[in-house]
């Protein structure tokens, strides 16, 4: 799909309306059969439903969806088809994680900010500047720190597989040129549904909007928002430079994806399917972090050819918002957990 229809709110609207039709239908009529629509026992054919947020073609995300499914076709010969649905058309980061705790989806790979609300522990990963290199997070995220706070997601039924990158976030707006925190006042920014980045945003006194993604592109359109924060590939990707005119790099916080799969499925593989599976997201994941730091420049690139305007925050304005915004570890440090907390920032050095 390419970017342009991504960007035309209608048609998407279309699309998802048409798709969830053609699933509700799909559903009734599985479950007229006494069947479901999540994996079945292992001697037959599995067919894997997965949703995402973001394209399928376009965006780093999806390009591991790809690599993944892909993997896991060749290595079970066929047996196990992953089917994948893209730019929002069954649901966003969080309606699409329920539908994995029904059961009625499989697979999906949200960012980890919507995740804090069904397991806490993942707001460790959205601290502003708490990692400045990628590498930085590759090590705590696969580390036991990171394979820990996976694996709380097992208490509301849903497995996590591994973590893929959204990566460093920047700020967009269609105002002004943001080069120091001064500039953010007033500002109405979307941001993810989540507390530390609502908070973060209001101790820079710019006015956060918390909002679903798929809703975010028209909200820039009409102007109801002034800008938003996402990762280079997402905001090119989203064809948000359509209605920004303004960039700026700040990397104020870092967003893995969370690869997860629904337990009521996951209980009806194979051990042999499941470790299949794993093993496969596992390469798909190391390919999808490769692919996105490729494409954050490359996107970057793109963005400034369609005539935004992309500024650098300076080490000094960085040092600054850090400072102000170091309440705000303090604060959730009792929702992270004191002892994870100091184990992450150690790792993360
Ligand atoms: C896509 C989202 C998106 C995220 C956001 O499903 O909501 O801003 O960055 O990429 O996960």
């Amino acid at each position: 799909m390419n970017v342009r229809l991504y960007g035309g709110a209608v048609m998407k609207k279309i699309v998802g309306i048409l798709t969830g039709l053609a699933m509700l239908l799909m559903s009734v009529m599985l479950t007229g059969c006494g069947g479901d629509s999540g994996g079945q026992k292992a001697a037959g054919n599995v067919t894997l439903k997965a949703g995402f947020g973001s394209s399928i073609d376009n965006s780093s995300g999806g390009q591991g969806l790809k690599k993944f499914k892909e993997l896991v076709e060749k290595e079970s010969g066929g047996r196990i088809t992953v089917e994948l649905f893209g730019d929002g058309q069954l649901g966003n980061d969080k309606s699409m994680m329920e539908a994995l705790q029904m059961g009625t989806l499989d697979i999906t790979l949200p960012s980890s900010s919507p995740v804090s609300e069904f397991s806490k522990s993942f707001l460790a990963f959205d601290l502003p500047f708490l990692f400045t290199a990628p590498e930085q997070a590759d090590k705590v995220l696969d580390g036991p720190n990171g394979q820990e706070i996976l694996k709380s997601l097992e208490t509301v039924n849903i497995v996590g597989l591994c973590y893929f990158e959204n990566g460093f976030r920047n700020i967009t707006n269609s105002k002004h040129p943001v080069t120091k925190v001064e500039d953010l006042a007033g500002l109405k920014l979307r941001t993810m549904q989540n507390p530390i980045h609502l908070e973060t945003f209001k101790t820079w006194n710019a006015n956060p909007q918390p909002m679903a993604f798929n809703e975010v592109f028209t909200a820039l359109e009409q102007k109801t928002l002034d800008g938003q924060e996402n990762p280079n590939t997402i905001i090119y990707d989203a064809g948000f430079y359509e209605t920004q005119k303004y960039m700026t790099i700040s990397h104020h916080f870092y967003t893995p994806y969370v690869l997860m799969i629904s337990k009521k499925t996951w209980d009806k593989l194979s051990p042999e399917d499941q470790k299949l599976i794993q093993k496969c997201a596992n390469e798909a994941k190391t390919y999808q972090r490769e692919t996105n730091r490729r494409l954050d420049t490359e996107y970057l690139g793109k963005i400034k050819e369609h005539g935004v305007t992309v500024d650098t925050l300076s080490p000094e304005e960085i040092a600054k918002m850090k400072e102000e915004a170091k309440p705000i570890y303090d604060k959730f440090s009792g929702d992270i957990g004191k002892d994870r907390l100091d184990s992450i920032m150690k790792e993360a050095q």
